[in-house]
């Protein structure tokens, strides 16, 4: 599958703005700060396609990225502290009002900090892509700032996590390193053809 010819398509801010959905999606979700864009950038191999560590608490947007088979969706960062109760109230409605449209979404990627353990937000996330019944992975990054022992240990934790929800991948990653990528990407194109035969 093709990733590298891609290119920024439209950033919604609204539910009335987002895009007609005439291709299989593959959402990116994570708290702000935790390498979303990162891993966005080394996925289709572009520096800058996605903006890194761009200041948090600007206007939230859905951002879509066009590839030749898919998009990518890339939801604006959850629990920066520093929002304001109306920008909270903004983003639980465009991010709701994204989910609760019937769309042609094949993966929602789930990006947690390999290192910390996952914050309320992430719990309220993940419970909600899992009674929704999305097909979804956990991406567990900056995996490059842990030790070996370390590593091990918290790939433990997480699978302890995540045991009781069946089938869920966990796939650890580094942006810095490369870590992780090509799992990724083939867990991106088995999830497309996947849904291109079965259909919505
Ligand atoms: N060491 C390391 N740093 C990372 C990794 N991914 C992201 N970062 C850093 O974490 C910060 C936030 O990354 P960014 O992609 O902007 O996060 P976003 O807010 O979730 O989009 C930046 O300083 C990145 O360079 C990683 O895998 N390893
Ligand atoms: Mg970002």
């Amino acid at each position: 599958m093709n990733f590298n010819e891609v290119s920024f398509e439209f950033a919604a801010g609204k539910v009335n703005q987002l895009p007609e959905s005439d291709m299989p999606e593959v959402v990116f979700s994570g708290h702000s700060n935790v390498g979303k864009s990162s891993l966005i950038n080394k996925l289709v191999q572009r520096k800058a396609l996605a903006r890194v560590s761009s200041q948090p608490g600007k206007t939230a947007t859905i951002n879509f990225y066009k590839l030749k088979e898919f998009r990518m969706v890339d939801l604006p960062g959850y629990g920066y502290a520093k929002v304001s109760k109306a920008e909270k109230t903004r983003w639980a409605e465009l991010v709701e009002g994204y989910f609760s449209q019937q769309r042609k979404r094949a993966l929602v990627i789930q990006i947690l900090d390999l290192r910390h353990p996952p914050t309320d937000d992430d719990l309220h996330m993940i419970d909600f892509l899992y009674r929704g019944g999305y097909n979804f992975a956990a991406v567990l990054t900056k995996s490059d700032k842990l030790k070996k022992t370390q590593f091990e240990k918290q790939i433990q934790y997480y699978n302890d996590i995540f045991s009781s929800i069946e089938h869920v991948k966990l796939l650890p990653f580094s942006a810095q390193t490369g870590f992780g990528n090509e799992e990724i990407r083939h867990l991106i194109e088995e999830s497309v053809i996947d849904f291109n035969k079965t259909g919505e």
